[in-house]
């Protein structure tokens, strides 16, 4: 049938570097192959502030930001098979068509079917859903879950079991899921190697729950915020270095401690230095650094060719390399069988009109998540 459209509240970026405003918008219906959700729970992320900072190449305003979203679908547009009104579902910023050269490779979770229009802030066909005040407001990452009712193309969202609770699974929709998926996925760490993780916050933790998952015999937290020893512990970790507090470079450090380096290291900070303090301190021969933070528009890694040409790898985790569709499900199911932390990640809980609060929130060193309350 011929949908209408919706009346809701939504945080609206109208320009970079400015808090968001709660607003009343309009979203339409579905077109086919389209979703439209009520959002009840939407965590915020570095991410959507990168983006709200004017510091995203990709950002453009007014949009609707956040991509860490779960909720209800409300209609479905022609065509859609995947879900149905009712089904509990995860927005995936990553989509997963099953039909383009990525999805078919076998080889990277990496969707190319709507990466274009993604970019771009509008639906597949080139329009978007969202209107306030008479002006087109563009979407985010394919999910825009800063709002009420929010419209994705079918392949970005994912039915899960509605026994598990709305207000912690939003987290498996970016920043569990990329750490976790990082470490297990991308890395494949195996049993027994040493690994290091630099920045514990949601990602960092979430890479050393994979690392422990794999059975790492040694994971080392690297951060400068001291309080992040005790939770770097409390997911497993089994050393902590505040990389401001030794006199020497935290690459020279991390390879006297672990007789020449780690297996595995991940740089979960988005900060270029670190990036290259991280693959320095691989062992020579095989190990392995995978970049999974947010660099600032321009910001480039540099290092010593023969760092690489001596064995050590440079890799890169979108979403932890994990496909939505096929494997979210998955880890929801080990999440209620208590195989997988997502409750421990929550430090804070606001409601929407709190959102600009909540950005705050999430710059002081106290918070690994907030989570708001649509
Ligand atoms: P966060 O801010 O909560 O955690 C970052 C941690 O790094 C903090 O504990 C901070 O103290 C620490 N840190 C900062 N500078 C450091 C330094 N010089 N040395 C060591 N530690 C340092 O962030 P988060 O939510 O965990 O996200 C981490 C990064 O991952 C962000 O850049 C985010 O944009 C990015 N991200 C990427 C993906 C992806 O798919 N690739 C997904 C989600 C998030
Ligand atoms: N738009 C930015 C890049 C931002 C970016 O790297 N996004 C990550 C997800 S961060 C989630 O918190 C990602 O998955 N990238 C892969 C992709 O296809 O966007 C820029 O620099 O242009
Ligand atoms: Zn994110």
């Amino acid at each position: 049938g011929i949908g209408k459209t919706i009346t809701c509240k939504a945080a609206v970026a109208w320009e970079a570097g400015k808090p968001l405003s709660i607003e009343t918008i309009e979203v339409a219906p579905p077109k086919a192959h389209e979703v439209r959700i009520e959002i009840y729970h939407t965590g915020i992320c570095h991410t959507d502030a990168y983006t709200l900072s004017g510091l995203d190449p990709e950002g453009a305003f007014p949009i609707v930001l956040g991509h860490e979203g779960a909720g209800i679908v409300e209609s479905v547009g022609e065509g859609v098979t995947n879900v149905k009104p009712g089904d509990h579902v995860v927005a995936l910023y990553t989509p997963e068509c099953r039909e383009c050269k990525f999805c078919k490779s076998g080889k990277t979770n990496l969707c190319g079917k709507i990466r274009a229009t993604q970019g771009k802030g509008v639906m597949p066909d080139g329009t978007t859903r969202f209107k306030c005040k008479g002006q087109d407001l563009l979407h985010f990452m394919g999910t825009s879950t800063f709002s009420q009712f929010t419209v994705v193309a079918d392949i970005s969202v994912v039915a899960i079991t509605p026994r598990a609770p709305m207000d912690r699974t939003c987290l498996l929709g970016c920043g569990i899921t990329t750490g976790y998926g990082a470490a297990i996925i991308t890395a494949k760490i195996e049993k027994d190697s040493t690994v290091a993780v630099f920045g514990a916050g949601c990602v960092g933790l979430s890479v050393i729950q994979g690392a422990v998952k794999c059975g790492a015999s040694r994971i080392v937290v690297v951060d400068v915020n001291d309080s992040k020893e005790e939770w770097g512990r409390k997911f497993g970790a089994t050393d902590f270095v505040n990389p401001t507090k030794i006199n020497k470079p935290i690459q020279q450090h991390l390879i006297e401690m672990t007789d020449g380096g780690l297996d595995y290291t991940f740089d979960c900070t988005g900060n270029v230095h670190v990036m290259r303090a991280a693959l320095e301190a691989c062992h020579k021969g095989w190990g392995q650094s995978i970049i999974i933070g947010v660099a600032a528009a321009g910001e480039e890694i540099s290092t010593r060719p023969f760092q690489l040409v001596t064995g050590r790898v440079w890799k890169g985790s979108a979403f932890g390399g994990v496909k939505g569709r096929t494997q979210l499900p998955n880890l929801v199911e080990d999440y209620l069988r208590g195989d997988l932390k997502v409750d421990e990640f929550i430090t804070h809980r606001k409601v929407l009109d709190e959102i600009n609060d909540g950005f705050e929130t999430m710059k002081q060193g106290d918070c690994i998540r907030c989570v708001l309350d649509l």
